[in-house]
């Protein structure tokens, strides 16, 4: 019988938590504090790609682990620098005060900027990569999280929301393959990256992946149960900010998320049944409460 995908994230989440943990283990302190807070409560989207692509190469999760722990401690540190006043100004994250709230911005601030050097330290100090692995782990993640990527996205938000006129629908796509994009298609290529092998397959998956991910987000803005995704919904329609939904209405914004899922799909091609649970990632990124 496969594996449950949920279950598979939640065990993927658990291992990068427990990567980051042991990093933080001998620190206290409110920003390690915060740090640890930070990394609680997320679904292991970004944790279970990097595992998932690392077995679908060869690797196990004594190999993946640490990486794992590098994408989620990133990908935290987007969240809480993304709550702060400065930025989306939010008071609730998975549920839970965000950390500004918590503890106050210098906090967050610093527990953000702690979270990102310790994903270059996880994969640094990793057993069980070569010298080769870490420094192509470490190139690619600098490039996905930084001005080439999401913080490159990140600064196109910002000037869009200052500027006049409507965003197209290239511009937008092209904010959103940097924003959210650029950590998922990273995770998807971990594996290649390890193996030295083509990356292509995946990057494909992982840019439509993306893009459906964050479709799936936006729809969850306008029709999502704050319950269920624990964080402020209405915000983007508040702001008269442009989405896909904004641009191809609720409709015609499912249509394109269903058909980037197609393409991931599509993808996966030359990969077996063994990539099953990515075929099935892909349906779960657009089919997501929370
Ligand atoms: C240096 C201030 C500063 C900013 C850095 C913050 C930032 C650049 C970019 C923002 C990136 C961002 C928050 C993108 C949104 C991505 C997104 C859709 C996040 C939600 O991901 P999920 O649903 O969350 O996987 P969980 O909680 O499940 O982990």
């Amino acid at each position: 019988m496969g594996r449950d995908l949920k279950a598979a994230m939640a065990d993927a989440g658990a291992m990068a938590r427990q990567a980051i943990g042991m990093a933080l283990a001998d620190v206290g302190g409110e920003v390690a504090e915060a740090m640890r807070y930070a990394t609680a409560g997320g679904k292991g989207f970004r944790a279970f790609l990097v595992s998932e692509s690392a077995r679908l190469h060869g690797f196990s999760d004594e190999v993946a682990g640490p990486v794992a722990g590098a994408i989620e401690a990133i990908h935290a540190y987007s969240l809480v620098h993304d709550d702060l006043p400065c930025m989306d100004d939010d008071d609730l994250r998975r549920g839970q005060p965000t950390v500004h709230r918590k503890w106050d911005e210098a906090t967050a601030v610093l527990a953000g900027d702690g979270l990102q050097t310790v994903a270059y330290q996880l994969i640094a100090e990793a057993e069980d990569l070569t010298g080769d692995q870490k420094t192509a782990l470490v190139s690619g993640l600098a490039k996905a999280s930084g001005i080439h990527g999401m913080v490159g996205g990140q600064e196109m938000d910002i000037v869009a929301e200052k500027r006049s006129e409507p965003m197209s629908i290239d511009e937008i796509t092209q904010l959103q393959a940097g924003k959210t994009g650029a950590l998922i298609t990273w995770s998807a290529t971990v594996g290649p990256s390890l193996a030295c092998s083509d990356p292509v397959p995946l990057k494909r998956y992982g840019d439509a992946l993306g893009l459906a991910f964050q479709i799936a987000d936006d729809l969850l803005d306008i029709e999502g149960d704050p319950s269920a995704t624990g964080k402020a919904v209405g915000k983007d329609e508040g702001r008269g900010k442009a989405t896909f939904v904004s641009l191809l209405g609720p409709d015609g914004a499912k249509r394109r998320a269903s058909e980037l899922v197609d393409t991931a799909i599509d993808a996966l091609h030359s990969y077996d049944k063994n990539a099953d649970l990515l075929r099935e990632l892909a349906r779960f990124a657009v089919e997501r409460d929370r």
